[in-house]
This record gives C-alpha cells, sequence and structure tokens, in this order.
C-alpha cells in the first residue's frame, strides 16, 4: 500500500509539474519591444536596416491589442525583425512556433524564422531559415530542434528581408502569440501515459 502511494504520489506531481510551458517574456507583444542592446534575456529586441523597422502595432492584433509589426518600405536588401534570448539545455527539444499575417498584396519581403544557438561569448550554430509565407488572415507556423552541444542560449528571431525581391522589396508583417517550449522527454511522456493507465485502473477496480 505504501508503495502504491508512493508511486501515486510521483505521478501525480509529474502530472502537475508545468513542462511545456513558454519560455519567452512578452509573447503576444502586449508589452513594448526594445532597440536598448544587451541583455536579450527576458524582452523583445527590435532590429531594422534602412528604410524597415520593428515595432508594437494596433493594426491587427490576433489576440490581446498588440502585435509585432515589421515593416520594409521600398527598399532593396533591408531587413527587420525581433529577437529574443532564452535559457536552453542542450540535448533538449525545442519548438518555435507563432502566428504571423499580411495584407500585401503582392508582398515584396521573404519571411526568414529561425532559432540561434549561443553560449555566453558567441554563436554555436543556427538552423536552416524557415520562410513561411503569410498570407492576409494569420496563420501558424512552426520550427523543431535540437539544442546541440556547447549551448546554454536559444536566439529565437523572427525576421523579413527584402534580399530576393529586389528592386522593389516591400511589405508590412504582423506577428502575434509567439512560442518557445521544451518538447517533453518521450521517456516522461510514456510515464505519463503509464500513470494514466494506473490510475483508471485503480478507479475500474474501486468501481
Ligand atoms: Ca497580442
Amino acid at each position: 500500500m505504501k508503495i502504491i502511494l508512493l508511486i501515486t504520489g510521483t505521478l501525480l506531481s509529474l502530472i502537475t509539474t508545468p513542462f511545456a510551458a513558454n519560455l519567452l517574456v512578452n509573447p503576444g507583444f502586449e508589452s513594448p519591444i526594445t532597440t536598448d542592446g544587451p541583455p536579450f534575456v527576458g524582452s523583445w529586441e527590435g532590429f531594422a536596416g534602412d528604410g524597415a523597422s520593428a515595432a508594437n502595432g494596433t493594426a491587427q492584433p490576433r489576440t490581446g491589442a498588440q502585435h509585432l509589426t515589421l515593416t520594409i518600405t521600398t527598399t532593396p536588401n533591408s531587413f527587420t525583425g525581433a529577437f529574443q534570448d532564452v535559457a536552453v539545455l542542450t540535448g533538449t527539444e525545442y519548438t518555435f512556433s507563432g502566428w504571423h499575417a499580411s495584407a500585401s498584396n503582392p508582398l515584396n519581403v521573404g519571411v526568414e524564422l529561425r532559432i540561434e544557438w549561443r553560449n555566453s561569448t558567441a554563436e554555436v550554430s543556427r538552423t536552416p531559415n524557415s520562410t513561411p509565407v503569410p498570407s492576409a488572415a494569420y496563420s501558424g507556423f512552426s520550427l523543431t530542434a535540437t539544442a546541440p552541444a556547447g549551448a546554454d542560449t536559444a536566439r529565437v528571431v523572427y525576421a523579413i528581408q527584402s534580399f530576393s525581391t529586389a528592386p522593389l522589396g516591400n511589405g508590412v508583417v504582423m506577428v502575434d502569440d509567439l512560442s518557445f517550449d521544451a518538447v517533453p522527454e518521450p521517456s516522461a511522456a510514456l510515464f505519463l501515459g503509464l500513470g494514466a493507465m494506473v490510475l483508471a485502473n485503480r478507479r475500474r477496480q474501486r468501481a
């Protein structure tokens, strides 16, 4: 009986552990983004080249009152975006996901989202750019990758660029409800599944 109570207690503590929590701060852009340099933990840092801007907007929030607005105004070879640093564990899989939309038609910029794996001083490696194309209504995107050896930080980046759309290069993209989550370990998911089976079986035996 003691053993059963111990196992049940362990399972319950696992079930109540919020291991899939969003690791980003200000994921829905309800607070201002910054452009004030490092550190980049705990806030979105905007960046922009010539003819481009990154700012909070209110035109088309997916949730709440604000979103991120990225704009390139008829400028080839320009770029803009926002990023945030998040602490990660080597060997753990993470998913970067979110929502974006654009009323620009045609949209003469390309989207680039990626994870840059870093240590305290430099970049270790980065994922290939994911290049989903936003439409007028919000659509979701997702990128999953494993933190490599030597990385303790993920730089989560959403950007647009007009490198490949010269000579015009213009467009406005809205971004909202971003998420960066650790993917649950298969063993943890299996353990939770077994726990649920044990609890269901015990309920059945009592009934
Ligand atoms: Ca929002």
